[in-house]
């Protein structure tokens, strides 16, 4: 375990290498942090984020496809968490210099309608949401050429750097439904079953991580699920990404 000390030095660096659009090596270059250092120093980035007066609005699931994790080896998802500094209007323009590398993924997010108790056994977390829509989570590795290991991502707060989130509609199946996700000249095609073999458990597995990592899931706030493709490099243009039967979504980068 590392020290308090090391815990705010690392997230200092990474939240400069955000704000100065510089990346940085992996901490693993020199340090040994283990899954608990690594949530400590996410804590330490988003209060970085909330002391310059940003506030949480939502949180966020990575390595929610078989393929991801079995790239980095592990067999949990990681959660991180997403500011109000982070939310681009759907089919709003996006500035492109505010990032480093940044990559766009197609996804699908749900609304929290009423807070959840960590500490009741039996929440139902899809009880607590009321409405789901498609989203573009935009990640932005704070490392170099996207190099890191498991935890350091989650110490960057998984990459986590803008996202827009569509039309919202009321909740239903979509365990298998067809998205595309287009910028710039490129596009990639998949299924929402990519993310966790059906995106609701995207929601089991956060209330799990939720009650395991202490992270409070509260009325008001968005959950994004996790990447139905890989990510595509984000362009100036228009990105859209589109969930069969569940809508649109689309930013401007400029
Ligand atoms: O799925 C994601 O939101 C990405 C998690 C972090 C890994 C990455 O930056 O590729
Ligand atoms: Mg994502």
């Amino acid at each position: 375990m590392i020290s308090a000390e090391l815990t705010g030095i690392l997230a200092q660096r990474l939240d400069t290498a955000q704000t100065s659009r510089r990346d940085t090596p992996s901490l693993a270059d020199g340090h040994e942090l283990d899954i608990d250092d690594a949530y400590a120093v996410q804590a330490g980035l988003l209060a970085l984020r909330q002391a310059r007066g940003e506030r949480i609005v939502g949180v966020k699931l990575g390595f929610t496809s078989k393929a991801k994790m079995a790239q980095m080896g592990v067999s949990d998802v990681i959660v991180g968490r997403l500011t109000d500094a982070m939310r681009i209007a759907d089919g709003g323009e996006v500035d492109l210099s505010r990032f480093i590398h940044p990559k766009a993924e197609p996804e699908v997010a749900y609304r929290i309608s009423r807070d959840v108790d960590l500490d009741d056994p039996s929440a139902d977390i899809v009880s607590c949401v009321d409405a789901m829509a498609p989203a573009i989570e935009v990640i932005d590795s704070r490392y170099r050429d996207f190099r890191f290991t498991y935890t350091d991502v989650v110490a960057d707060n998984t990459s986590a750097s803008a996202f827009a989130i569509g039309p919202w509609r009321p909740v239903e199946n979509v365990a298998d439904r067809a998205v595309r996700l287009r910028t710039g000249g490129q596009e990639a095609t998949g299924s929402t079953a990519a993310i966790l073999g059906d995106p609701v458990n995207a929601l089991h597995a956060l209330l799990d991580m939720a009650r395991r990592r202490r992270i409070p899931l509260e009325a008001g706030q968005v959950v994004l699920a996790g990447a139905a493709t890989a990510a595509l490099p984000l362009t100036a243009g228009i990105t859209e990404c589109e969930v069969a039967g569940v809508g649109s979504v689309t930013m401007k980068g400029c």
